[in-house]
């Protein structure tokens, strides 16, 4: 069953995955684009910011302590046939209790700063109404721990573990009290945290989780919503964006950095010429009209209304002006190239060539391998755009990581894999587009949401009988990479 759900499906992302694909001709331009060969160091800027990733639910466990409440997630991943090897994240990594060894895990790696997301059940066990008592201790101390070491905490708010009251009372993100309530958490959160934690993203990756949760039944909450509901939730959770950063600039601390984190949809030119890039800057808005683009440029694009139809969101001016509030960075999470294209004569001026049978990928199945995603992804997104911070929220790949009969984990398909997309971020860098960080998915295995613990992303290996943590060859090639701030082309 998981795999007809593959991330290919991402093609439907914005609910118009035909959007202007014409049978025109390929463009045959042949001008490069940029003048080539301005990287030759592989170093990366002063200051660029090397940190790894995780996420509340899927490395907390300890789901029943200190007066949580239940999320979708929780109820998800115990309906029977919903995660591939019948798991749930009850204990997960438990992290929970082990975050001590975990900072430290970050330490030894050299990195500087560590992407966590808070778990809103934890802090508003209901959704809303009174706070936990002891729903931010937990954060606390981890945030105590992470400064203690110099290492830089990055939080975000919204990784996918919706309080289920929310779901059961309004349908979580079908309705628009659940942004106000979205708004109120992450206000709270700022008023308690952002003495520690100067940057936040809000929502992780929308372009999954109102697909796979609400569109295609796949990931929590399970539901199979028609395009107009599905365009509503997706409305609904990009006001919850805007409402929170008003309610983190009006109760965190002055200057407290916030954005996104999204799975923009990537867009790449097939061949690189000046015609084939324009067209995919235009892919880059219109595929990302739903979420990316609303924020940034504070409108949806008339193609993305055009298409809709009828089945357009209900907005209003005031809702795109909350949704457009300003924002200090914008967070990507990059992993598979997801639309080549090339130029085209007919409106609206690209289209996207098939993928072939052959195309690689990794462990994954929907990882496919196009390492200059870390290249055309934030140069496109920076001219698209006005952005002057891009952080790549999240970059990583889950491989087979068997150990070794002498102990090791030789993870050479997961260097290769990195070595080439940060040969590419290091491109762009090079090249100026503003791009300030990266943080790896993921610090160390952890439950993969449909797949279970069957997927292996981490720098370290857990072992999920014992919980012990074993660093894979990766960990030392991402230690060098860090410690020489370049990677080693
Ligand atoms: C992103 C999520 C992460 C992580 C990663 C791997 O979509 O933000 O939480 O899970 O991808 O993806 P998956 O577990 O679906 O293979």
């Amino acid at each position: 069953m998981l795999g007809r759900f593959s991330r290919r499906h991402f093609a439907k992302l914005a609910g118009f995955s035909a959007l202007g694909l014409t049978t025109s001709a390929a463009s045959q331009d042949s001008q490069p684009s940029h003048a080539a060969g301005q990287q030759a160091s592989g170093h990366f800027p002063d200051g660029f910011v090397w940190g790894t990733a995780t996420s509340a639910y899927q490395v907390e466990g300890a789901v029943n302590e200190d007066g949580r409440g239940r999320s979708i997630w929780d109820t998800f991943s115990h309906t029977p046939g919903k995660i591939a090897d019948h798991s749930n994240a009850d204990r997960a990594n438990d992290h929970y209790h082990r975050y001590k060894e975990d900072v430290g895990l970050i330490k030894q790696l050299g990195a500087k700063a560590y992407r966590f997301s808070i778990a809103w059940p934890r802090v508003f066990p209901e959704g809303t109404g009174p706070a936990n008592p002891k729903g931010l201790d937990f954060y606390d101390r981890l945030l105590d721990e992470l400064l203690a070491d110099g290492i830089e905490p990055f939080a975000t708010l919204y990784h996918w573990d919706l309080p289920q009251s929310l779901q059961d009372k309004q349908g979580g993100w079908q309705s628009s009290d659940t942004s106000k309530a979205f708004a109120d958490y992450a206000g709270y959160v700022a008023k308690r945290l952002s003495d520690r934690v100067r940057s936040i993203f809000t929502v992780n990756e929308t372009g999954r989780f109102v697909n796979f949760g609400y569109g295609w039944g796949i990931d929590a909450p399970g539901l199979k919503l028609p395009t107009a509901a599905l365009n509503q939730v997706r409305h609904n959770v990009a006001l919850g964006h805007g409402l929170a950063v008003q309610a983190i600039r009006a109760e965190g601390r002055a200057g407290t950095r916030i954005g996104p984190a999204e799975n923009i949809a990537a867009c790449l030119p097939a061949v690189d010429t000046p015609g084939n890039v324009r067209a995919a800057e235009i892919a880059t808005r219109e595929l990302n009209a739903g979420f990316l683009n609303v924020i940034l440029e504070g409108q949806y694009t008339p193609g993305f209304l055009d298409y809709a139809g009828k089945d357009a969101p209900k907005f209003t001016a005031a809702e795109l002006k909350i949704i457009s509030s300003p924002i200090d960075f914008v967070g990507l999470n990059i992993y598979a190239p997801q639309f080549y294209v090339v130029a085209s004569d007919h409106a609206p001026g690209f289209e996207v060539l098939p993928f072939p049978a052959s195309f690689p990928h990794m462990n994954s199945d929907w990882l496919r391998i196009g390492p200059e995603t870390a290249y055309w992804v934030p140069r496109l997104a920076a001219k698209v755009w006005p952005i002057n911070t891009i952080y790549i929220s999240e970059n990583g790949t889950s491989a087979d990581d068997k150990v070794a009969s002498d102990g090791n984990i030789y993870d050479l398909d997961r260097i290769m894999y990195l070595r080439n997309y940060l040969t590419q971020l290091q491109r762009a860098t090079s090249e100026g587009v503003p791009v300030r960080g990266y943080f790896l998915w993921s610090l160390m295995d952890n439950f993969e949401w449909i797949y279970g613990f069957e997927k292996r992303f981490g720098l370290y290996r857990v072992d999920f009988d014992t919980l012990s943590r074993t660093p894979k060859l990766s960990a030392s090639f991402y230690r060098n990479v860090i410690a020489n701030n370049a990677v080693d082309i």
